[in-house]
């Protein structure tokens, strides 16, 4: 059986952990923090989440866990049939991952713990996420999925990636990002109603308090 580690507030984790649930994957989860030393031997740049497979083989990065799975596991298939429509879902993801995830990442520290955080740093980060916006506001069609009339690992993964966007964006950089995509906030309602993302996100707010626990924990050490 497939062991998922990481932690259930992590949205990268939940990617994964939504994957393995709509394609129907037996899995365990393995509860482990990023400060946990544990960690370096499943993942080796200590990020989460990563997977020990059926056979034994530890794997990190998101991407490359989700690509793996649809090999694996192509019941339930997750990208299109056609090289080209495979290939938009992961130019999505992609556009999700570098302009709107990873930048507003960066001001993730200063939402978390009200710091004010660097000018410049704000521009940067509006900068690149008005590049993925642009983007993405080309490549997607929510009607009603990202690709259409099928939900791909592009939903899945955007579902996601907008938690940190939602949360710095009204913060810190007066932006809903997720208005700024077209047919996104309709999409994002018809996803948070599925039993998967209800269960993803109950799990996520149990986790709460123990993940920010070992925020303090590491913040004082
Ligand atoms: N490139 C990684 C990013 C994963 C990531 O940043 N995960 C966060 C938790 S949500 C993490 O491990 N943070 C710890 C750190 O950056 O040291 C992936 O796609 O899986």
């Amino acid at each position: 059986m497939i062991t998922l580690h990481g932690f259930a507030y992590s949205n990268y984790y939940n990617i994964v952990k939504h994957a393995l649930l709509i394609k129907g994957i037996p899995f365990q989860e393995n509860t482990v923090y990023t400060t946990d030393p544990a960690l370096l031997q499943v993942s080796p740049a200590g990020k989460v989440p990563a997977i020990t497979t059926s056979s034994g083989e530890n794997l990190s990065e998101t991407t490359a866990i989700l690509e793996y799975l649809e090999e694996a596991y192509p019941e339930h298939p997750l990208l299109p049939a056609d090289t080209a429509g495979r290939a938009r879902v992961r130019q999505i993801i992609k556009c999700l991952e570098l302009y709107i995830e990873l930048s507003t990442r960066r001001l993730l520290p200063s939402a978390l713990m009200g710091m004010s955080p660097d000018p410049q740093v704000v521009e940067e980060v509006s900068t690149a996420v008005s590049r993925g916006v642009a983007a993405l506001n080309t490549v997607t069609d929510c009607r009603p999925y990202l690709c259409g009339d099928t939900l791909t690992l592009a939903d899945i993964y955007c579902r996601y990636a907008m938690a940190i966007p939602q949360l710095v964006g009204p913060k810190l950089l007066d932006r809903d990002i997720v208005s700024e995509i077209e047919g996104l906030p309709a999409l994002m309602a018809l996803l948070a109603e599925s039993e998967i993302s209800q269960k993803v996100d109950q799990d996520m707010r149990n986790n709460q308090s123990e993940f920010m626990q070992k925020i303090r924990e590491r913040q004082s050490n």
